[in-house]
């Protein structure tokens, strides 16, 4: 089979410091008014977005798009803060194609991944610096920065996993991550009791 130019090797540079690479194809920001249904405390959202709306996390993507397929990479780097008592998280979402898994891989920062299936199985991984975790399909999977630096991560997947937001939108996951006396500790979400 003839080779198209998208069917040769490419690499790209990924800055430790910085947490991202270059080049990159796209980006995507997200603020706290892009995330107003995903925290408990909604009076804390409304102040937030009124006192600037600050930036959450972004997205860098890349897509290894060939002939034949569809790898494709992500860093997202999650900024430290809270919105009300509870740590900034990224939406978090389910593939929209059953049988598609992912790999995360924890370069910069602390925090946990928080995983759970339409049945209710609920996982949480403690994510240091080096920490891989593999996404089965058919997990939910969203990332919290529980740490005073930003959080970064590398995601590997293929684009026809796709993303389906809307089950994270109206019931969060069972658990959300709140700072209480100085820690991070696990609570019931509220849509949950
Ligand atoms: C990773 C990948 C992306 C995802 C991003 C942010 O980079 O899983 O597909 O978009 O994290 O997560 P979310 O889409 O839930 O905001
Ligand atoms: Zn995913």
């Amino acid at each position: 089979m003839a080779l198209k130019n998208e069917d040769y090797p490419i690499s790209v540079q990924f800055d430790f410091d910085a947490g991202t690479f270059a080049p990159q194809e796209k980006s995507v920001e997200r603020k706290v008014s892009d995330l107003a249904m995903m925290f408990h405390d909604t009076t804390a959202v409304e102040s937030t977005v009124k006192a600037g709306d600050p930036l959450v996390y972004e997205i860098f993507y890349y897509g290894f798009k060939t002939s034949v397929s569809d790898m494709a990479l992500g860093t997202t780097r999650i900024q430290p803060g809270k919105v009300g008592d509870e740590y900034y998280m990224t939406k978090g979402h389910f593939h929209e194609a059953y049988d598609q898994p992912e790999i995360y891989f924890c370069v910069k920062g602390e925090g946990y991944l928080l995983m759970e299936t339409h049945e209710g199985e609920f996982q949480a991984e403690k994510w240091t610096r080096g920490t891989i975790s593999h996404i089965p399909p058919m997990w939910a999977h969203r990332v919290v920065n529980t740490g005073s630096e930003p959080l970064v991560f590398v995601a590997t997947y293929h684009l026809a996993a796709g993303h389906i937001y809307k089950d994270v939108e109206e019931k969060g996951f069972l658990k959300c991550l709140v700072e209480k006396d100085g820690k991070p500790t696990f609570v019931l979400n509220d849509k949950r009791k």
